[in-house]
């Protein structure tokens, strides 16, 4: 038998427009029950990070949002509730709805308070999240803010020097706008890789690389199936455990919400998006600088010249490229994951 027998097959792609792919993500979640504020929101989110590349976050997550309805964890037409907390806070209860809509509703808010004060939080609760953060942050940097964003998900990461999960794939991600050029954004899980992308490895039957996790067992492991049963390792060791600890905190009691160990305990076994909250900072370059706002802008771009001058690349430069590939071309989905959406529409 020849070796290449053993490999996992590439898996046959089927091509969609961006507005087909809309109307598949909205019409499995009409058909699911979901009220059109939520299925609006959601889609939104899930077509942006199929365009830019991301599939961890992209089309595959709409499977999650009906399995996680037919268990129950997600309330199909919550309404946001928009609360006025402090001069610089504001809190949305999603009530049980998805993190997207419940952002949508605080965001006017929160970017008024961080232009009266310079500096602004909201913060989500009770909500089901599994978005990705790139895309609250680029809607806060389109207004002219920097800001930062972050949340736990499910206890499914060991703490390094540890082996059983404790924290969640914790993203923090960091937005900064440029004048007449993309923001500069990073987003990224504060374990070694996003749960989605371990997921994506498994539904194609191919291996992980060394270093994203370990085995019920403790040992390292590439089988994607043995890792999501055993434990996720965080990013750069025991640095990342403190950032992921850092998020629970934040993001976590801090906000009066989850922690991932929480969510997970809540969820039951169900298998559906963690439930917890979020907690955004918004800060307004305008209001710290006053009129020397533009100078000190311009020193930042030197910064950005000085790192790409090198031939490095700066964070979401991937993205941006796949963005402008996808409004062209369409995007691609595996046929297995195109079956699977579309069974969930009979
Ligand atoms: P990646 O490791 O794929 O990427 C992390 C960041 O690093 C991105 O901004 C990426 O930009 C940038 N980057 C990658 N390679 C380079 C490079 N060579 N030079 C400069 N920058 C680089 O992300 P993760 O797997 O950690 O996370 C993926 C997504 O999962 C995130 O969007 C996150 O929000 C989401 N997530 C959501 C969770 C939730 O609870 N809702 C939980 C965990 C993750 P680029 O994209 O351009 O490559
Ligand atoms: O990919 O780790 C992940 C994730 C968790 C919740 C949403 N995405």
């Amino acid at each position: 038998m020849p070796l290449t027998a053993y490999l996992p097959k590439e898996p046959t792609m089927i091509r969609l427009t961006l507005d087909e792919a809309r109307t598949l993500s909205l019409s499995i979640l009409r058909h699911a029950g979901f009220s059109e504020a939520q299925a609006q929101a959601v889609t939104a989110t899930v077509v942006a990070g199929e365009r830019d590349g991301c599939a961890s976050h992209g089309l595959y997550r709409v499977l999650g949002c009906v399995s996680s309805l037919k268990a129950g964890k997600v309330v199909a037409d919550a309404e946001p509730e928009v609360v006025d907390q402090a001069p610089s806070i504001v809190r949305v209860d999603a009530r049980g709805g998805f993190s997207q809509l419940a952002f949508q509703a605080g965001l006017p808010l929160l970017a008024d308070k961080a232009r009266a004060n310079g500096i602004a939080a909201l913060a989500i609760n009770r909500c089901v999240h599994f978005s990705a953060l790139w895309v609250e942050i680029e809607q806060l940097t389109e207004l002219g803010l920097v800001a930062l964003a972050c949340n736990p998900s499910h206890a499914w990461v060991a703490p390094a020097g540890g082996s059983k999960p404790i924290f969640g794939t914790n993203p923090v991600a960091f937005g900064w706008p440029r004048a007449g050029k993309h923001p500069f954004i990073f987003d990224f899980a504060t374990s070694a890789i996003a749960r989605g992308d371990i997921e994506l490895h498994r539904r194609a039957g191919k291996p992980i690389p060394e270093g994203w996790g370990i085995d019920a067992s403790g040992q390292p492991s590439t089988s994607a199936e043995a890792v999501m049963n055993g434990a996720m390792l965080t990013f750069g060791g025991h640095k990342g455990s403190a950032l992921a600890a850092m998020v629970e905190l934040i993001a976590g009691p801090l906000i009066g919400d989850l922690t991932s160990a929480e969510s997970l305990a809540y969820d039951a076994g169900s298998k559906s998006s963690p439930y917890h909250g979020e907690l955004i900072i918004a800060l307004d370059p305008q209001r710290f600088l006053g009129a020397a706002a533009d100078e000190h802008l311009a020193r930042a771009e030197a910064l950005f010249d000085g790192i790409e001058g090198q031939g490095a690349r700066l964070p979401s430069q991937r993205r941006y490229d796949a963005r402008d590939r996808s409004l062209s071309e369409g995007v691609q989905i595996p046929q297995a994951l195109y079956d699977d959406l579309k069974a969930l529409l009979s």
